[in-house]
């Protein structure tokens, strides 16, 4: 093969939370993202309880997307996508989370958003939960430690798979659902599954509970999804940040290796629909007693995904230390810095070699179709007096990375089936609430308080970008 394949999905990806706004507007109920503020580098978003005034919610607003996405999607088409990677906030659908019946209005916006993507051929590839669930989910259940949001989550996904069956064919559940293995922290267990953690509680296996039911949702999704209609594509979707050990010392390859067991077992439940025999010796080892019923191993058996979408911004890296003796991995403490890359002002390692590696890793593994659906540089932009922002560093960002995919795909024989850059269009960011962490082609007025116009304009990675689909990833 000389190059990515015909109908390669270059296009670019949002969450709605991070872009629509419109947080109160055609019936959408409140979502987890809504009680979230602003934070910074090094500054966690807080997580209040319920919306207090006069605090800073970034995702209220965000940018406005909910009222100007006919304009945003002609950028997107200018810039020549096949496909535009978007998530259905649940919230719109299910205000609340635990209604029998689906709110009308937030079904036809879906409806509106993806004919207009169909009208400028642009296919429309959507994720279920996108670090969006309904806050009502969090005060009312507990969130994922709760068996009875399976029901709410499938009942959501057989409505808009049933609805969009002829409008959207490519389909992923849960949203980078190993972001919680790092369970000290407190954004991705209330991200990915509204949990919110009790004073002292031992967070591991209330964790792994929470994952579980998850997984236990996704299958039941999949499975629901070919029945309604053959023809979905529909696939998990995994924060891929392949783990290096320091050094070539054998306990810290070891070391590393246990570190992407923690890490990446979701995809191997995901895609072989059973857990991993290290993962249950963990378990035992442990004394986590989970809710795993004999019905669960049925439907995980039943609901393996067709492909596996994955993001990739950075590599990490971990060592053997004296005092970790079963070489246990905790993410919150297990990870060094790799003296060999460069890290972005929010200290995330860049590394397009990585993006090689992870897209072997997972094709050896598994021999799925990959679609990278995430990929980009969160940077810092100068609006020139012109209206234009020389965003060089973001283009040779892109450009190292997409050299990497292609030799996976060209020397490594990967089967990759798109790419589609992060936050397309600046958007709010999700670990730290900012605007001003850009990842986007088109530059947004609005900062970090708030302030701006909204204008859009377009960097001169935009015309960069444009070039690179024209020639099918061959003009760099
Ligand atoms: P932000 C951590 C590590 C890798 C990906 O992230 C992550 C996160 C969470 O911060 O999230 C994904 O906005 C996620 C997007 C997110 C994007 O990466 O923190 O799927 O919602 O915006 C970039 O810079």
């Amino acid at each position: 093969m000389s190059g990515f394949k015909a109908g390669f999905l270059w296009g670019g990806a949002v969450a709605a939370h991070q872009l629509e706004g419109g947080w109160q507007e055609g019936g959408k109920g409140i979502s987890v993202a809504d009680v979230m503020t602003a934070g910074a580098h090094g500054v966690p978003r807080e997580i209040t309880d319920g919306v207090l005034p006069g605090k800073n919610y970034p995702n209220h607003e965000a940018i406005d997307f909910y009222h100007r996405y006919k304009d945003d999607l002609k950028l997107f088409a200018e810039m020549g996508y096949k496909c535009f990677r978007t998530s259905i906030a649940w919230t719109r659908i299910f205000p609340k989370g635990d209604e029998l019946e689906p709110n009308e209005a937030g079904l036809q916006f879906y409806d509106d958003l993806f004919d207009e993507c169909l009208k400028l051929g642009i296919e429309p590839v959507i994720t279920l939960s996108h670090f969006e669930m309904p806050y009502h989910l969090v005060t009312e259940y507990g969130g994922w430690r709760n068996r009875k949001l399976i029901d709410f989550f499938v009942r959501f996904a057989k409505v808009v798979f049933t609805r969009y069956q002829h409008k959207v064919k490519y389909w992923m559940t849960f949203n980078e659902i190993n972001n919680q293995a790092n369970f000290h922290e407190d954004f991705a267990p209330f991200t990915n599954s509204g949990l919110k953690y009790l004073p002292g509680e031992d967070r591991e296996p209330v964790m792994y509970q929470a994952a579980h039911y998850e997984l236990v949702a996704s299958a039941l999704a999949v499975k629901a999804g070919h029945e309604i209609n053959s023809a979905l594509q529909i696939g998990c979707m995994i924060a891929m940040c392949p783990i290096y050990p320091l050094s070539c010392a054998p306990n810290d390859m070891m070391m590393a290796m246990n570190a992407m067991h923690r890490r990446y077992w979701f995809t191997d439940v995901h895609v072989r629909g059973k857990y991993p025999q290290h993962l249950l010796n963990y378990f035992e080892r442990r004394g986590f007693a989970l809710d795993i019923t004999e019905e669960d191993k049925q439907a995980l058996t039943q609901g393996c995904v067709d492909y596996i979408g994955f993001s990739y911004y950075m590599s990490f890296a971990t060592k053997a230390t004296d005092d970790n003796p079963q070489l246990d991995y905790d993410e919150t403490t297990s990870l060094v810095s790799n003296p060999y890359v460069q890290k972005s002002d929010w200290g995330w390692q860049i590394d397009p070699v990585g993006l090689r590696y992870s897209l072997n890793w997972f094709y050896d593994h598994y021999q799925l179709p990959l679609f990278i659906v995430e990929n980009g540089f969160g940077a810092i932009d100068v609006l020139e007096s012109d209206g234009t922002v020389n965003d060089q560093y973001r283009i040779d960002y892109l450009a190292a990375h997409i050299n990497e995919m292609k030799k996976a795909v060209v020397e490594d024989g990967v089967d990759l089936m798109g790419y589609t850059p992060w936050g397309c269009i600046d958007l709010v960011s999700a670990g730290t609430g900012e605007m001003k962490k850009r990842y986007g082609f088109i530059y947004v007025d609005k900062d970090n308080e708030g302030n701006g116009t909204l204008a859009r304009s377009r960097k001169k990675s935009f015309n960069w970008y444009k070039e690179v689909i024209a020639s099918n990833g061959e003009k760099l």
